[in-house]
């Protein structure tokens, strides 16, 4: 299968679906309900989402069985990115091509947003216990990890190292501790999720657990990369290849990519699909 059209289709099935799930922009309070539909609509590559189809894919179930709680973790996504853009964050002017949300609606309805978007994707996942052969058991073990990953020791506690960390030179271990709680986790919840609602085993799901581990850091470090090719600009805060130059950030990369790929033997030729998009993940240009 190529990867190319596979995300094509995918980002399709996941675009639709948030476009019908989400509140229209007519729907009171209309302010809030056009800020969500503006940062959620808006082109993002939807690899975590698609993450969670191709993981019920690769255990031989259709992927309609957790569209919810892939969509649903899409605004969880999302809710991060519009938070982190704020001015007391990282102070973004544009996300996707487009001004951020606190840039058209104001940091009140952009800090509304994000709530509102972490809420709703926690209600996704919720309905997908509506889902045929989905056990109730399963969802509330998928809830059980995305809480764990969002919590103060992955996702918000790097990002609160991340906004507060001073430079040590040399010090790779605590960056890359960083991003594999502000990036990877949620990468890995995507997989993780997927995997427990068609019912994993085990061993599948650890050997997920490390794949989105490694293309966790991978991409981040890529992100740091395109972001330094992009604009040159050296941030007060250090990222990865500011401190490690980009020929060891481009191997660290290559290495995390390849160690993604191993994690997955298991699976064998299966996996096909999750060689390529971890392959796409450091190739990409944006
Ligand atoms: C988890 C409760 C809780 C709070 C959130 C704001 C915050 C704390 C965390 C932000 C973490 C963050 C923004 C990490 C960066 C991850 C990253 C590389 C995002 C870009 O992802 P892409 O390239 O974006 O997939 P698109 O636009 O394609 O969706």
């Amino acid at each position: 299968m190529q990867l190319n059209s596979y995300m094509k289709d995918k980002k399709k099935v996941i675009d639709i679906y948030l476009e019908n799930k989400l509140p229209p922009e007519n729907e009171d309070p209309q302010m809030i309900h056009k800020s969500i539909r503006y940062s959620v609509l808006n082109g993002g590559k939807r690899i975590r989402p698609i993450l969670t189809l191709m993981v019920a894919e690769l255990l031989g179930k259709d992927y309609k069985k957790v569209l919810p709680a892939a969509a649903g973790i899409e605004l969880i996504h999302t809710f991060s990115l519009v938070h982190d853009d704020l001015p007391c964050m990282d102070n973004d002017d544009y996300r996707r091509g487009k001004l951020t949300s606190h840039k058209v609606f104001g940091e009140a309805m952009a800090v509304l947003t994000g709530d509102a978007l972490l809420v709703m994707g926690m209600d996704f996942i919720c309905s997908n216990a509506q889902e045929e052969g989905v056990s109730k058991e399963s969802v509330v073990a998928a809830l059980q990890n995305i809480l764990e990953m969002l919590g103060t020791q992955k996702m918000l506690g790097g990002q609160v190292d991340d906004i507060s960390w001073k430079n040590e030179k040399g010090n790779e271990g605590f960056i890359e501790k960083i991003y594999s709680r502000k990036t990877s986790a949620l990468i890995r919840a995507a997989l993780t999720i997927g995997a427990l609602l068609v019912d994993a085993s085990h061993e599948q799901i650890t050997a997920l657990e490390n794949y989105g581990e490694k293309i966790g850091l991978a991409f981040q470090i890529t992100d740091d990369l395109l972001d330094l090719q992009e604009d040159n600009k050296i941030d007060d805060k250090p990222t990865y290849p500011e401190i490690f130059g980009m020929e060891k950030s481009k191997k660290a990369v290559q290495q995390y990519c390849n160690e993604a790929k191993n994690s997955l033997s298991l699976f064998g030729e299966q996996a096909s699909l999750f060689h390529e998009l971890a392959d796409f993940i450091i190739n990409r240009k944006k």
